[in-house]
């Protein structure tokens, strides 16, 4: 048996599902969980020593690839100086100050452990600062799991088919309102209708429904009437920061937000998420505010060692547009292959975040997500497994590149799918 079995069975014992977070639960995709045990560069290598080229780069934080040698070393120096001190340290300083210097609008920002804590403050935040309660989220749209946040989500929410969360309050719920991702005309009449709005969350890069970025005027169109009506526009670029701009999706897209949630990479594999924007409305939090925010580990030397490392790679010269060219040439390649094989796919990439359609043309919106045929992408991601190519084991996730993927990797990776598609 393999030892990835004889680990989900042992798992299961003593963990919900076997898993720590439920998208690892291979629930959409079937078959069972591969558990892996040491990383290196593109590539993991799981319980019976089977080596993976990795996609999912621990779903985005692993930008520079497994175990990057000048993040491990820094990590392992600053340990021996104590884990954490639950009092101020100078990194966190240094990391607050690279952030603000290199996130458009961020004049104060704070940090946090998780994109979780990241949203749920930001939010929590923005009705504090307005005194309003309503918030208007996307379907499709994924940004942790604090309440007001499961209704209608994307990713793991939307692979096990329950996008509403049990245990929200349907009171905590009903302050949520959920509109359709790229649709300019529900969003002005959701302004029309409601006066209670006092934040709008939004993906500006959509990835928790597969890669679906937004239109250059949905987002304009967010940014105007958030303006009109006092109420906070806040970027969750936990996901697509870092990856998609050296500035984000404000540099993207050239659309100014209140408040940007961040995570992920920003942790470089390490626990770390932050939260922050405009001085006027970060002054609201504790302790120079009302809204209390707090966190045990919060930019603990350890994790912001592993996040200031990864970060100062990431903005160097030259880094974004090696990556987005690398991200292009497998993106460009699979369609290739596929269209050799005549199968119904197309493929697009943001940066270094890239996804995969069983349809013929990448989707514009959570409905033409949902056409995209689910049991092809399933077959391909175990057809591709087989071959040593870990995809994410959902068809509602975007995938990601690193600087650690060459030609090499992107050639097998071509290779396993040109079989894949021919199987
Ligand atoms: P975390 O609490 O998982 O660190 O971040 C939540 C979050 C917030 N905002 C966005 C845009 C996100 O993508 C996420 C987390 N993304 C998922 C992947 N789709 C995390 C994977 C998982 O849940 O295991």
């Amino acid at each position: 048996m393999s030892r990835n079995l004889e680990l989900f069975e042992r798992a299961q014992q003593s963990i919900p599902g076997g898993v720590n977070s439920p998208v690892r639960a291979f629930r959409a995709v079937g078959g069972t969980p591969r558990f892996f045990a040491r990383g290196e560069g593109a590539y993991f290598w799981d319980a019976d020593g089977k080596r993976h080229i990795d996609y999912v780069g621990s779903w985005g934080p692993l930008i520079l690839g497994h175990a990057c040698p000048e993040v491990v070393e820094a990590v392992c120096a600053r340990a021996k100086d104590g884990l954490s001190f639950g009092a101020p340290t100078e990194l966190e300083i240094e990391m607050a100050e690279l952030l603000c210097a290199t996130v458009p609008n961020m004049e104060l920002v704070r940090l946090v452990s998780s994109g979780t804590e990241a949203t749920m403050s930001a939010l929590r935040l923005a009705r504090g600062y307005t005194g309003r309660h309503r918030i208007i989220k996307f379907e499709g749209c994924y940004h942790g799991h604090a309440d007001s946040l499961l209704v209608k989500a994307g990713s793991g929410a939307l692979t096990l088919g329950q996008p509403s969360s049990g245990g929200v309050p349907p009171e905590v719920a009903g302050y949520t309102t959920v509109l359709t991702y790229n649709d300019c005309a529900q969003i002005e009449d959701a302004f029309k209708q409601y006066d209670d709005i006092a934040a709008v969350i939004v993906e500006p890069v959509a990835g928790n429904m597969n890669l679906v970025p937004a239109t250059p005027e949905f987002l304009q169109t967010l940014r105007r009437l958030c303006t009109a009506h006092g109420a906070v526009l806040i970027f969750d670029e936990v996901m697509c920061g870092f990856r998609v701009h050296p500035r984000g999706a404000q540099g993207l897209y050239e659309v100014d937000a209140d408040l940007v949630t961040l995570g992920k990479v920003i942790g470089g594999g390490m626990p770390v998420g932050a939260f922050g924007g405009r001085r006027e409305i970060m002054q609201s939090i504790a302790p120079l505010g009302p809204v209390y925010q707090a966190g045990t580990l919060s930019g603990n030397p350890v994790a912001v060692i592993a996040g200031l490392v990864t970060l100062k790679r990431v903005l160097e010269p030259g880094f974004h547009d090696a990556l987005a060219a690398t991200t292009r040439k497998l993106v460009d390649g699979l369609q290739n292959v596929a269209a050799k094989h005549g199968a119904a796919f197309s493929a697009a990439s943001v940066g270094s975040m890239f996804g995969i359609y069983f349809r013929a043309a990448p989707p514009a919106s959570f409905a033409e997500v949902m056409e995209a045929d689910k049991e092809a992408f399933n077959r391909f991601f175990h057809a591709m497994l087989d071959r040593g190519v870990y995809f994410a084991p959902s068809a509602f996730e975007a995938g990601f590149v690193s600087a650690a993927h060459g030609a090499l990797e992107i050639e097998a990776t071509l290779a396993a799918a040109d079989e894949a598609f021919a199987a």
